[in-house]
């Protein structure tokens, strides 16, 4: 790239504004607040082994599950970066038990609602594999000036106005849709800046990847069971057996599914009877993501993740995401063996 043909996150928001007539610089504003934090982020992250980062900060969040000092670090970095624009009056996160509220002082007026996930797949930080944040934005729909509440968060994915993640891989990547499409940018860190690198990206119809954590087979719904001996079968016609590539990060998965092609499975299981994925913080983004770049995702057959209306801020559902033509298969699975 040269600097004639690079094009910043930054350039690229305001080349666009024209989508959202609605619009009137908040959302800007928003993303230029995710956009430092995962600046702060992929500086930390390059420097686990190197400072006491990795490993677990001795708290646990309200899922019972141990937090790593790099959650907590993230989660406050985000919420610090959010808070700091003035544009964002609640925010909701894996790492925190309720929502929080950020509609004293500064942000009184604001009309937007963040949920995320700071760091997921953390535990894979301590052995140098890919993690990445999520985040899905929302419109409130209290009145402005009103206490947020849980109207605010409860609402179907389908009222996504924003949605993505970052990955922090062999490079750091921001991936996001604001529903016209999805943009990728690679950061250049010499720079400082995110850079368009995948313009509108979409999923190829047909993958030939499928990603599950099969050592819960057993205790996998049957029709997933199915699907997945359907996935090892040979046929030439669909270019079965399918691979198996299976990270145990839901970003890096996904990301990968998405550039070439391939379903990521979380079905309920005997230790995750609703499945592990949360819907507000996980599942909605990354199928929002997933459908606006032409893929589907579902909880469950005939029924799609963002059309669920949630219940609870921590709520766990199946997810099932990808390629439309490997999940319209897998939903015929289901649908047999409901
Ligand atoms: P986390 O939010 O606690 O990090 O858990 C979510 C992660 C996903 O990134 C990943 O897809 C999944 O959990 C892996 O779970 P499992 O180890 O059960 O396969
Ligand atoms: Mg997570």
């Amino acid at each position: 790239m040269t600097t004639s043909t690079i094009q910043t996150l930054g350039e690229f928001i305001i080349a666009h504004q024209k989508d959202y007539p609605e619009a009137s610089g908040e959302l800007s504003a928003l993303f230029s607040a995710i956009k430092l934090a995962a600046k702060v982020i992929h500086r930390e992250i390059n420097k686990a082994g190197l400072v006491n980062i990795a490993g677990l900060s001795g708290d646990e969040n309200v899922q019972g599950e141990q937090q790593m000092k790099l959650d907590v670090l993230a989660n406050d970095t985000f919420k610090a970066a959010l808070a700091a624009r003035g544009v964002v009056c609640g925010i909701a996160s894996e790492e925190e038990d309720h929502y929080v509220l950020l509609d004293d002082g500064l942000n009184t007026n604001s009309k937007y609602i963040v949920m995320m996930d700071p760091v997921d797949g953390s535990s894979n930080i301590d052995v140098n594999v890919s993690v990445g944040t999520i985040f899905s934005v929302y419109r409130r729909r209290s009145p402005v000036g009103t206490k947020v509440s849980d109207e605010d968060f409860f609402q179907p994915g389908t009222e996504q106005v924003a949605a993505g993640y970052v990955i922090y891989g062999s490079s750091t990547m921001l991936v996001y849709s604001t529903g016209h499409g999805v943009n990728g940018f690679t950061y250049d860190p010499t720079l400082g800046v995110f850079c368009l690198s995948h313009p509108n990206m979409q999923t190829p119809e047909l993958g030939l990847i499928y990603s599950i954590n099969e050592g819960n087979y057993v205790h996998f719904p049957e029709g997933v069971k199915k699907y997945i001996k359907y996935c090892q079968v040979e046929d030439d016609a669909s270019n079965r057996p399918y691979t198996s590539r299976y990270i145990g990060s839901l970003v890096s998965d996904i990301h990968r599914n998405l550039i070439y092609g391939g379903i990521y499975l979380y079905p309920s299981s005997a230790r995750y009877p609703n499945g592990k994925l949360r819907l507000l913080y996980e599942c909605n983004p990354i199928a929002f993501l997933v459908e606006q770049a032409g893929g589907r995702a579902i909880c469950k057959e005939g029924q799609r993740v963002l059309e669920l209306k949630p219940t609870s801020l921590h709520q766990r559902v199946p997810f099932f995401a990808g390629s439309k033509a490997m999940v319209d298969d897998l939903e015929q699975f289901l649908f047999d063996n409901a």
